[in-house]
């Protein structure tokens, strides 16, 4: 191979790396996800493996960084990051630059290590969707504290629980009606997401993928018995915070499998809103919660809370809680909601980051 190939060859491998690094860090730190820290890890190990089938003292050798005649030429904006997003879309397209470039230079005399690299840039643009898609979500999602389910069939009653619940500061509104035919349905999640939309409140949708893709909502939330999850991520045309019901550890453990935005833990106490399901208790929110810490997902408690129970389940290491009767079936809806919001807060008070 060529002077000048191995010099691409060991400028690129840098550059690679480097760029996998500045990734790996931001699944490690920023989204807490241990799963793609780790894929990300054996990416960048995989890389080393194929290019330690190189001469390093040809490449070592071959490096010659002060006569470079790039070094000190910058773009415009090359040093101008707004924030981290920037530097991790930075890193995502400078990674598979870096492995063409790789590939390239390989071709004509390394043809075995140019397939490898070419493995890995085809690895790397799913592995790239994975890491934006759930980031968005993630971060939209990660500001809720109060979560109100509305669940009902009457357009008109929606729309007015709706502008109450975000008069009394809910940060994320689940549509629940299980009874609507799609047509007015549609029309209602539409509606809803609009009025959410101004206010900065996500809107979620109870069940329906479809609708709320069709009505460019948040979200949706799937029950156990509902489509995967991984489906559902096939019907989002952008980033779609996806919702995961979970009863107990096991099923905790497959939800994860399946990379929701959030998962529902509960019911925390026995509630007339789902009265044939057995609660399970503050004991499933602190195991579930301390489970939770690493897999960068995020989670809400659900079922029978009210503002003189919340502390426990707070206590219990919730950081975000969903309710339903004790907000929407109550004569003052957003002052119910903005007690229970006001008491959330004050127990997250310092937990903030
Ligand atoms: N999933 C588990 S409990 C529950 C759902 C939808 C109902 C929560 O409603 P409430 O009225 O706050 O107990
Ligand atoms: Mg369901």
């Amino acid at each position: 191979m060529e002077r000048f190939a191995y010099r691409i060859i060991d400028a690129n491998f840098n550059r690679a790396r480097e760029a996998c690094r500045v990734i790996e860090d931001f699944c490690r730190f920023a989204l807490n996800n241990a799963a793609l820290t780790v894929e990300l890890k054996q990416f960048r190990h995989q890389l080393c493996t194929v290019i330690s089938t190189l001469d390093s003292t040809m490449l070592l050798a071959a490096r010659n960084t002060t006569a470079d005649v790039g070094t000190g030429q910058q773009a415009q904006g090359q040093m101008v990051r707004a924030d981290m997003n920037d530097s991790l879309t930075a890193a995502c397209k400078r990674l598979p630059e870096a492995l063409r470039v790789l590939a390239e230079t390989l071709k004509p005399d390394e043809p075995d290590a140019a397939r490898s690299v070419e493995q890995l840039r085809y690895r790397f643009y799913t592995l790239e969707k994975d890491i934006v898609l759930s980031w968005s979500a993630a971060q939209k999602f990660s500001r809720v504290r109060l979560y109100v389910i509305i669940t009902n069939d009457r357009p008109c009653e929606i729309l007015s629980l709706v502008n109450s619940c975000i008069e009394g500061g809910a940060d994320c509104i689940q549509l629940r009606a299980k009874g609507m035919p799609d047509e007015k349905l549609f029309a209602t999640t539409q509606e809803m997401v609009r009025v959410c939309r101004d206010a900065g409140v996500l809107s979620i949708v109870n069940d329906r993928v479809d609708i709320a893709v069709a009505a460019g909502a948040d979200g949706a939330h799937l029950g156990q018995d509902d489509l995967p999850v991984t489906h559902a991520r096939r019907i989002a045309l952008s980033p779609l915070i996806i919702g995961k019901s979970t009863h107990n550890m096991d099923q905790l453990k497959n939800a994860i499998d399946e990379a929701p935005t959030y998962v529902s833990l509960g019911p925390v106490f026995s509630t007339g809103t789902k009265p044939d399901v057995e609660p399970v208790g503050l004991e499933y929110v602190s195991q579930a919660t301390a489970y939770l810490k690493d897999k960068g997902i995020g989670h809400v408690a659900i079922g029978g809370i009210t503002a003189e129970n919340v502390t426990q389940v707070i206590q219990a290491g919730a950081k975000a809680v969903a309710v339903c009767s004790v907000i929407t079936q109550v004569p003052n809806v957003t002052g119910s909601c903005g007690n229970l919001k006001r008491k959330i807060e004050g127990l997250l008070e310092g937990d903030r980051v």
